[in-house]
């Protein structure tokens, strides 16, 4: 049922955690994005790459993160990873540096690496994915379209192909999108959805639920602004989390719970980056130590 199995032979843990501790220093020293972070693209890189699972696929092209195909021109020039580049190019001296380390495994470590260094919670993963052929990309339309507003919608994608509950995607959605922003030149949308967006945090759903969101007055795609500021946005299926009242009751729990969001954020995370892959029983899950603990 749309599994493959993750290889046995990995590094020990220590092994991992140079890399996660490469990627950290990394994401210190180069501060030339527009936040101030690579972080950000990070994080979208790891949740594009695992997204393309579908649970149902009858085909051989199943997504997820397992073969690295982004790597392929195929993969990259799905509209919805427009700008995710970047990401990769930010990833791809630590393919050369570590032999014997998948696209699959760096572009999720990159993206765990991402959220625990911009103060989010602990994020257990796991090595062991193989680098695979073109024939292993995945189709596109996999990846949510951010001008569609409706529930359904936004489930067909997080049930139907991933398999997710409205609890989780809500989560999901909401701690991705307190980071980073929207850039015209990827996806036609443009900017921020929280004032910190370098830090991992509930603010999302806060704003979602306080600030009073009006359609844009620009030639771009429709987006919604905040009347206080006008400097905030939320995409079309961000709005979808306030208007759906089943979606709603967990962005006022988020709201409400930094402590449960963070929690249960830690927890899909996890699961998304492990769509569609069977680990052997002597691969343990790994929990890396932020450059902070270790006094670098
Ligand atoms: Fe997202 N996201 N995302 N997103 N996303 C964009 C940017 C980020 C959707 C659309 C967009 C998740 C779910 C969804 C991040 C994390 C997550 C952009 C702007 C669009 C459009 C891209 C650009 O222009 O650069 C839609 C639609 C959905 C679901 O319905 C989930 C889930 C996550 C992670 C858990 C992050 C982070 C960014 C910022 C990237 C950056 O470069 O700053």
């Amino acid at each position: 049922t749309n599994v493959r199995e993750a290889s046995a032979d990995i590094k020990p843990f220590e092994e991992y955690q140079k890399i996660y501790n490469d990627i950290a220093e990394k994401l210190r020293e180069e501060d030339d994005r527009d936040d101030g972070s690579y972080g950000p693209v990070l994080v979208r890189l790891a949740w594009h790459c695992s997204g393309t699972y579908d649970q149902n696929d009858p085909s051989q092209n199943k997504g997820g993160s397992y073969a690295g195909t982004m790597r392929f021109q195929e993969e990259q020039n799905d509209p919805e990873n427009a700008g995710l580049k970047v990401a990769q190019d930010f990833l791809e001296p630590f393919k050369t540096k570590y032999s014997n380390l998948s696209y699959g495994d760096l572009w999720t470590l990159g993206g765990v690496c991402a959220i625990q260094e911009l103060s989010g919670p602990k994020i257990k993963w796991r090595p062991g994915r193989k680098d695979l052929g073109l024939d292993a990309v995945p189709p596109y339309h996999r990846l949510p379209d951010a001008s569609q507003e409706t529930g359904e919608y936004v489930r067909s994608v997080f049930n139907g192909r991933l398999g997710f509950t409205d609890q989780e995607m809500v989560c999901l959605i909401g701690v991705g999108h307190a980071l980073g922003r929207c850039h015209v030149d990827a996806s036609g949308y443009d900017g921020p959805w929280t004032f910190s967006p370098t830090m991992v945090t509930n603010d999302f759903f806060k704003l979602l639920l306080d600030e009073d969101w009006k359609i844009r007055d620009w030639d771009g795609k429709k987006q919604y602004t905040d009347s206080s500021t006008k400097s905030l946005m939320m995409l079309p299926t961000d709005m979808v989390l306030k208007k759906d009242s089943k979606f709603r009751k967990y962005v006022e729990l988020y709201a409400k719970d930094e402590e449960k969001c963070m929690s249960d954020f830690a927890d899909v995370f996890s699961r998304l980056l492990e769509r569609g892959i069977k680990f052997p029983n002597s691969t343990k899950p790994m929990v890396f130590k932020t450059l902070e603990e270790q006094g670098l």
